[in-house]
């Protein structure tokens, strides 16, 4: 009976989901998969990030650094460094999905070996002062609140001769240069390098609104490795007081590169931003994840309905395109950092600003 035919082949044909899954088994084996299946999970209509917002109090992370202190010394650990693992990146040695952060800790008298790599680092001063690194056969004093580069690929060695410990934040693009399969590393003979250079001499030649005649002005990365709180602190205080603040920044200035304008390393944006007592920003949004070192100051940053109380030497991290908003309880400053410099050379940057 024609009827009951109809139904057999019904019964016998494999459905429309199960030919599918044959079909992607069959291609699989050969290397194959179909687009289809994951187009909205790969190319999704704004950012989807495992990065969360977190805080790392400083009274923690210095205790911990303490303790390795008495663990391991720098020489043997190469750098003794605690790093900051964002809680939704675990065991990946990120802060964020493309930048690595960590606490690095040199005791008095100790020696952090020279070294280089292709990851540029930056290193943002916490506490102690009289600790140097030297970069290129020049060594530079390290202070808290200042901002000191090492290039990539140039050898770098950081000391400390006074007698208290020095502990900085660095920041390196070490996921980003991982996702371009393009990290080299090799040690130098000497534990120290020669220094040949007067300190100073690189903010002499490069910081003062000045370059040499004949200076190469394609060059990427600043030719100025410390930028002074001192100066930075100055800057802003000199700002202030034309009362002119941005509803979402305050008073926020970026670190560049004198020879070019542009950001001061070529994957990494740093900033310097200042909240007077009583500002709460409106609230902002942008696709570079944020780390933020707390100078001076404390308040309050909300990310998603969730607030982050924050005072001198905190450290805290804002995933991509999350709402923030800061609140500043008393005078604050914030120095802050990103792949900014990277997303604006790939042309994928972008940033909404909020109502207040
Ligand atoms: O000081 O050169 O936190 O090579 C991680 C890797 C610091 C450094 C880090 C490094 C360094």
């Amino acid at each position: 009976m024609p009827d009951d035919d109809e139904d057999n082949k019904m019964a016998d044909a494999p459905t429309e989901a199960q030919r599918r899954q044959a079909y992607y088994e069959r291609i699989a084996a050969d290397d194959f998969t179909p687009l289809w299946e994951v187009l909205s999970a790969i190319i999704t209509k704004e950012p989807k990030s495992d990065c969360v917002a977190h805080l790392w109090p400083y009274e923690k992370a210095r205790a911990y650094l303490m303790e390795a202190g008495e663990l391991i010394t720098a020489r043997e650990a190469e750098r003794r460094v605690l790093i900051l693992e964002n809680p939704g990146l675990r065991g990946q040695s990120r802060i964020t999905t493309s930048l690595y952060a960590g606490l690095q800790l040199v005791r008095p008298g100790e020696v952090a070996p020279a070294h280089r790599h292709s990851q540029s680092a930056l290193r943002f001063i916490v506490e102690g002062s009289g600790g140097h690194t030297a970069v290129d056969g020049e060594r530079t004093p390290m202070a808290v609140g200042d901002f000191v580069i090492t290039p990539p690929w140039t050898f770098h060695d950081h000391g400390n001769h006074s007698d208290e410990p020095m502990i900085w934040l660095d920041g390196l693009d070490i996921p980003m240069v991982s996702f371009f399969d393009a990290s080299f590393a090799e040690g130098h003979p000497d534990e120290e390098q020669a220094v040949i250079r007067e300190t100073g001499d690189s903010q002499a030649r490069y910081g003062a609104n000045m370059l040499p005649i004949d200076f190469d002005s394609r060059s990427v990365v600043s030719p100025v490795f410390n930028y002074p709180y001192a100066r930075t602190r100055e800057a802003l205080e000199s700002m202030r007081r034309q009362d002119e603040w941005d509803s979402c920044h305050g008073l926020k200035m970026r670190y560049i590169n004198p020879n070019t304008g542009g950001f001061a390393m070529p994957t990494m944006a740093t900033f310097m931003q200042l909240l007077p007592s009583g500002f709460s920003t409106a609230p902002y949004r942008s696709t570079d994840a944020m780390v933020f070192s707390v100078v001076e100051g404390s308040g309050t940053s909300t990310v998603d309905g969730v607030d982050m109380a924050w005072g001198p030497k905190d450290i805290f991290v804002v995933p991509s395109w999350k709402w923030i908003t800061h609140h500043a309880g008393e005078d604050a400053v914030l120095f802050s950092f990103s792949d900014r410099a990277a997303q604006h050379k790939l042309g994928l940057w972008r940033e909404q600003r909020g109502k207040s």
